[in-house]
């Protein structure tokens, strides 16, 4: 494959055991992990992927942070150059929802400019019949920004959320450049 022309580095943050981990090895290397392993400290994984109207090639660098509380220290480096986020709760946990403000303070208060974000329901396939987590629609759209429903296990909607995200970043991206030169204010 010919050598992407951009890098965007995206977080992902949430509760603990939500399935940020799972998701992004579902994504970059196309598994499930069954048993559960505490993610330890920040670890990066990375695909390149085609985005834009013209199929672009870029490397999305996903960042993935342990969501205990003693990793609060590291979590400025964490966001530190960050492109986009995505958020993720748990559908079958209401708590981990709840949390959601929360990470998504934390994210503007490091990055510190305004980035894309994405809202993501995990583990759907625990709660297939339910539609309206927790009001999480209505959120989104009072957020104005996308909430994608998916399950690291069954794979269901995992490309999606990465991909939407790969978008709005490179998108978001391309503006400030067509704004740098002075071709948009
Ligand atoms: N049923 C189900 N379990 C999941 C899903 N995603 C993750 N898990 C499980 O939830 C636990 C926590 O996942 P992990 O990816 O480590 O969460 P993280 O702490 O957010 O990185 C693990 O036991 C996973 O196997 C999913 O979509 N469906
Ligand atoms: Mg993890």
């Amino acid at each position: 494959m010919s050598k992407p022309a951009y890098v965007y580095k995206i977080c992902i943050s949430g509760d603990a055991a939500v399935g940020k981990t799972s998701s992004i090895l579902r994504w970059s290397e196309g598994y499930f992990r069954q048993e559960y392993q505490s993610t330890v400290g920040v670890q990066h994984y990375s695909r390149i992927v085609e985005v834009g109207e013209d199929a672009t090639l870029v490397k999305m660098m996903i960042w993935d942070l342990a969501g205990q509380d003693i990793f609060k220290h590291l979590r400025a480096s964490f966001y530190d150059g960050a492109k986009g986020l995505i958020l993720m709760f748990d559908v079958s946990r209401e708590e981990t929802f709840a949390s959601i403000p929360g990470w998504i303070r934390e994210a503007k208060g490091h990055v510190g400019t305004d980035i894309p974000y994405i809202l993501a329901g995990n583990k759907v396939d625990l709660v297939p019949d339910e539609k309206h987590f927790f009001g999480a629609q209505k959120y989104a759209e009072s957020l104005n920004t996308p909430l994608l429903l998916t399950s690291a296990k069954t794979g269901t909607n995992v490309d999606d959320l990465f991909m939407n995200i790969g978008h709005l970043v490179h998108e978001r991206a391309q503006e400030e450049i067509r704004r740098d030169k002075g071709w948009i204010k």
